[in-house]
């Protein structure tokens, strides 16, 4: 049984001009684009919190996701200049650090991981000028004949888009002969906000809206689970936050095929407007977290990034309706290149420790939210002296 909002925080809501809302979210009833606006303006941080959190554990109970993934980018060479990115270069020349490695290179990382547990693969690159679709297709093609129990994410709908036409292929065509390599999900990257005013601004040069939406909709009628990002903290106005997160909103009532959204901080080191938007604070992307779980009432997960949120506010917000805070993330690059301090790697234990301290039970999960286990009963701490029994 969920538990009920504190009387406390019910009248903190009322307080707050947010009784409508509250209401709304207590009766099961859907919040409207202005209900999401208003809990995106408001200052009482803790009582839009609290409702969060309610809608949170009525879901998922205590309960704290994570997986054990390894990422793969590998081509940073990439001819889109999305102003936000700091992973993307023009060309493969050593001279402007960009890369590319070779298909044993790329499948080689993935392998190496074998003896760590991993159960996921998260692929995004680059959008590289030069390399043949069979490239794509032998990366996951390999992967899966010598690992066939790990999942692979990979690819955003930016890539697939890329792919149709370049390689004159229809979204659907693409998808199926992914699937058919061995991907069995979509990661969410590449959406940032789907408002063209912003697009103009960030990411001129790469699929639109409605393809990012299109690829996302064929993908699931195929029968393949996708996920969802949202890049908060450029020059996007809350409204347009809002917008971004009602045409997914739109596209879930109509496929079901969503399974997370990700709010992604911008982080500003080393790209094109990083001095014009400093990175989002803790408060917005707190509140932001609030109005997803709130708003999305048709997405059943919503996901802090630790790798770019940082480990501290990422566990704060598991008490702000998250309830995933993605993987072990062997080896990111995207965030690192843009200045991310997180660690390039946490381990289960730290990860562990990070949600037990917030008051959730950690499980760990494949990459379709399957629960592979619940860490329900914290192991016992490692001696600190061993006593000699002689
Ligand atoms: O599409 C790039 C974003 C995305 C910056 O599906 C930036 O489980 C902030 O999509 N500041 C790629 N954001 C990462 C991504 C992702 C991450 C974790 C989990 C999943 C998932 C997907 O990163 C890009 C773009 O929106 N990005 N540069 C930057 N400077």
């Amino acid at each position: 049984m969920a538990p009920l909002l504190s009387n406390l925080a019910q009248r903190a809501l009322e307080r707050a001009g947010l009784g409508p809302i509250r209401d709304k979210v207590l009766a099961h009833r859907r919040l409207s684009d202005e209900d999401a606006l208003r809990i995106l303006e408001s200052s009482d941080l803790c009582a839009v919190g609290a409702l969060a959190n309610h809608v949170r554990e009525q879901r998922h109970g205590d309960l704290a996701f994570y997986n054990k993934n390894v990422h793969l980018n590998f081509t940073n060479v990439c001819v889109a200049s999305c102003k936000f990115c700091s992973f993307a270069r023009p060309d493969d020349q050593p001279a402007s650090q960009g890369y590319t490695m070779s298909l044993d290179e790329a499948v080689g990382h993935v392998l190496s991981k074998r003896d760590l547990g991993i159960t996921e693969v998260h692929i995004v690159n680059g959008l590289h000028p030069n390399l043949g679709w069979d490239f794509y297709l032998e990366v996951p093609r390999r992967i899966r004949a010598a690992w066939p129990e790990l999942k692979i994410k990979g690819y955003t709908a930016v890539e697939i888009h890329f792919f149709a036409e370049k390689f004159g292929k229809s979204y659907r065509q693409v998808l199926t002969e992914l699937a058919a390599a061995g991907v069995d999900t979509l990661p969410g990257g590449g959406a940032e906000i789907f408002a063209p005013r912003v697009r103009r601004k960030i990411c001129d040069d790469k699929a639109t809206a409605e393809q990012w939406l299109e690829v996302h909709r064929v993908a699931h009628r195929l029968g393949m689970k996708t996920n969802a990002t949202m890049l908060y903290g450029t020059v996007e106005t809350l409204a347009e936050r809002v917008d971004h997160m009602s045409r997914l909103r739109q596209l879930q009532d109509e496929t079901g095929g969503f399974q997370v959204f990700i709010p992604l901080a911008f982080h500003p080191e080393h790209n094109m407007i990083g001095k014009a938007y400093p990175k989002p604070t803790g408060f917005d992307g707190l509140r932001t977290y609030a109005a997803a779980r709130l708003y999305l009432d048709n997405f059943d997960h919503l996901k802090a990034y630790w790798v770019m949120l940082g480990e501290r506010l990422a566990q704060t917000a598991l008490s702000f309706g998250v309830d995933d805070l993605d993987g072990t993330v062997l080896e990111e690059r995207i965030y690192h290149m843009a200045g991310a301090q997180t660690p390039q790697v946490l381990g289960e234990a730290q990860l562990h420790r990070l949600i037990r301290c917030a008051g959730r039970v950690p499980a760990e999960r494949d990459s379709l939210y399957r629960v592979l286990r619940v860490h329900t009963v914290a192991p016992p701490p490692t001696p600190r002296f061993q006593v000699n029994a002689s």
